[in-house]
């Protein structure tokens, strides 16, 4: 059975989520972050060296980086759902965003998170982190425009990878109205809402 190796307050939530959606049965290894500083505790780095979450273990495979859990269990539990077809109009596009919510998208969310910890010190970088976190957001609603889904007219895994880039915004999303409106629908869904009863009290840090 599939294991998911699930930290509080994490990108795990995405994986929780993708499972319900799924309907695969699945089991929780629960971690809780640490007190004061938020990290995972150390049991994480016998699951995996980088000693992070999400990490799912399945038919003697273990597997980190939330974007590649998206994909082997779409791959693997999808029958074909939650992701458009190698060679369809919307297959690179959908490759690209998945890219994006972690390699672009996060990068500025984190670096705020972590100048608001230097206080006065990181003054000189908060313009530039505030502009790229507008650009990012920006580009994401007016891709998003009037549609429910960022690929397609269906959920898919990009959806899985992007709501949390909406999430770790906070307040930030605020101007946005079609990430906002996407937000509340994602939340509204029966499988999100299964997948926050399963993985307990859910509450990002942002800044
Ligand atoms: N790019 C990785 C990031 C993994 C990651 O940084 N996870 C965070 C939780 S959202 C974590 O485990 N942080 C605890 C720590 O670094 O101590 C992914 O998408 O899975």
């Amino acid at each position: 059975m599939i294991k998911l190796h699930h930290l509080n307050n994490s990108r795990s939530q995405r994986i929780l989520w993708l499972l319900e959606e799924l309907g695969v049965p699945y089991e929780i290894a629960k971690y809780q972050r640490m007190s004061p500083i938020p990290l995972a505790p150390p049991e994480l780095k016998n699951v995996h060296p980088l000693g992070k979450s999400p990490v799912i273990e399945d038919n003697g495979r273990t597997i980190a980086e939330s974007g590649a859990i998206v994909e082997y269990l779409i791959d693997t539990y999808g029958k074909g759902r939650l992701k458009p077809g190698p060679g369809s109009a919307d297959y690179w596009k959908y490759v690209e965003w998945m890219h994006f919510a972690e390699g672009s998208a996060m990068l500025p969310l984190l670096l705020a998170l972590y100048a608001s910890m230097l206080g006065d010190a990181a003054a000189p970088l908060k313009p530039r982190i505030d502009s790229e976190i507008a650009n990012h957001l920006l580009y994401m609603d007016g891709a998003l425009g009037r549609n429910d889904f960022f690929v397609g007219n269906s959920l898919s895994g990009v959806d899985i990878m992007l709501i949390f880039v909406c999430e770790a915004a906070g307040r930030r999303l605020e101007p946005y109205r079609n990430l906002m409106r996407y937000r509340d629908a994602i939340h509204a869904r029966p499988a999100y809402r299964a997948a926050l009863e399963k993985g307990g009290p859910y509450q990002l840090m942002s800044r």
